[in-house]
């Protein structure tokens, strides 16, 4: 356990030079007409939700390593996740996997996730695995499957998956589906997305009035052909077909490399169909990387984006902010933290960018200086502001320095001996 008193004690070394640096930062900041406590402000309430299947080191299809004290059930992820959040203060809700974490008990674990002051974010559903002693096989799609009796299976999963986040207090599911061909020829294109578009009917049927429906595209993998819910057209067009409770996820992996994804997050935004994100960074394809470590500039563009869209009130509904990555070399509870602290870089970051100066700019056609006022904003150091908002919301200064003096890992290493793997996450997916 990481307490409270522990993080205030880790603080009160740090304090003075935090306190110097953000009024340092501060003054600049008023030079350029910024507000830095409105900045700090909008960081502290910024939340994001931990992937259970993340707390566990990841790997790849050649191999896993798994480190030190891994989580042994979702018990254990839970007190993984309520460690990051009481160093970061942004991360109280966590993404479930069913069944990666299935539990036997569903109200023991909500009272579990209340006692460590947890709440659940979307659940997720998982048709692109069988199951031991499931009936009938996914091997050549679920929700799409050319077999009815496979297509309502997974239907009924899912509606499963609404079942037991409606106990957890759930108020979304994300579907993702692996379907898709590894050759052309193999699946009618036309008709693979038809049925998905009836099972995904019967599973929005199912879904409570306070909740949606949070559909995740993937260009590729399982399938190296085509998918079948391939790209954000294919995920708006079922949005649309299904009603206004489906959204679009956009998952930061799933898209061609160089693909402009703060174009598609512009758009989803004007039709009011974006659902959330699941971030991490990539480099070569879905890699799912520690969110910040690749591509910085793009994060913050994307978060332009919504702080664009807040600025107008755009009308799209809440957003659901997860991570997906999968840790494979690193401590699972830091990369979480680390990436936790990327995201709200980059949201402080695009608060700061001028809009009316942009709007100016935009009016003008001065590329040069409309593309210098992005770059003044991604530029600026926002660490202060990050460390204030940790601070403003309890949490640790300096999360990673917190986490390491802690002991943290070294203590769930004792406690959790017979490490049996991390239940999930660690495919290639
Ligand atoms: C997949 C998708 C999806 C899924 C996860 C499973 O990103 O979010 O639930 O990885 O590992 O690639
Ligand atoms: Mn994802
Ligand atoms: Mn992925």
């Amino acid at each position: 356990m990481i307490t409270e008193d522990f993080v205030a004690e880790n603080n009160a070394a740090r304090a003075a030079n935090l306190e110097d640096d953000y009024a340092s930062l501060g003054r600049q900041l008023r030079r350029r007409g910024i507000d830095i406590d409105q900045v700090a402000k909008g960081v502290a309430g910024f939340r994001v939700a931990l992937p259970s299947w993340a707390v566990g080191t990841g790997g790849t299809r050649f191999a896993r390593y798994p480190g030190p004290g891994e989580p042994r059930d979702v018990f254990d992820k839970l007190d993984d996740c309520a460690a990051i959040h009481r160093l970061t203060g942004a991360t109280d809700e966590v993404s479930l996997h069913f069944p990666w974490d299935q539990p036997k008990d569903l109200p023991a674990l909500k009272a579990r996730a209340e006692a460590l002051g947890l709440r659940f974010a979307p659940v997720n559903s998982n048709t692109f695995q069988d199951q031991p002693g499931q009936k009938l096989s996914y091997k050549y799609g679920s929700l799409t499957h050319t077999d009815a009796a496979v297509r309502a299976q997974a239907v009924a999963h899912n509606i499963d998956c609404i079942r037991m986040g409606k106990i957890l207090g759930s108020r979304a599911l994300t579907v993702w589906i692996g379907d898709g061909a590894n050759f052309p020829g193999q699946q009618h294109t036309a008709r693979a997305f038809e049925r998905y578009l009836e099972s995904a009917a019967q599973i929005y049927a199912a879904l409570p009035d306070d909740w949606s429906m949070l559909i995740e595209h993937k260009m590729y993998e399982p399938a190296f052909y085509a998918t079948v819910i391939q790209d954000w057209g294919s995920s708006l067009m079922a949005a649309q077909a299904l009603g206004p409770k489906a959204l679009c996820l956009v998952d930061l992996g799933h898209h061609a490399p160089n693909v402009n994804i703060e174009m598609i997050v512009a758009r989803l935004i004007h039709v009011g169909r974006l659902g959330g994100f699941h971030f991490n960074d990539s480099r070569y394809g879905d890699d799912d990387l520690d969110t910040g470590s690749i591509n910085p500039y793009r994060l913050f563009l994307v978060f332009n984006e919504l702080i664009d869209a807040e600025s107008r009130r755009a009308s799209n509904p809440t957003l659901a902010h997860m991570l997906d990555q999968s840790h494979n070399i690193t401590d699972p509870v830091e990369s979480l933290i680390s990436s936790t602290i990327e995201l709200q870089r980059a949201q402080a970051q695009a608060l700061l960018v001028d809009r009316k100066v942009l709007a100016e700019l935009q009016a003008d056609n001065d590329a040069l200086m409309a593309s210098q006022t992005l770059k003044t904003a991604f530029t600026t150091d926002v660490s202060p502001i990050l460390a204030k908002a940790r601070l403003m919301n309890g949490a640790a200064i300096d999360p990673l320095g917190a986490h390491r003096a802690s002991g943290y890992r070294q203590a769930c290493a004792a406690a959790r001996p017979a490490a049996r793997g991390g239940g999930g996450g660690g495919g290639i997916v």
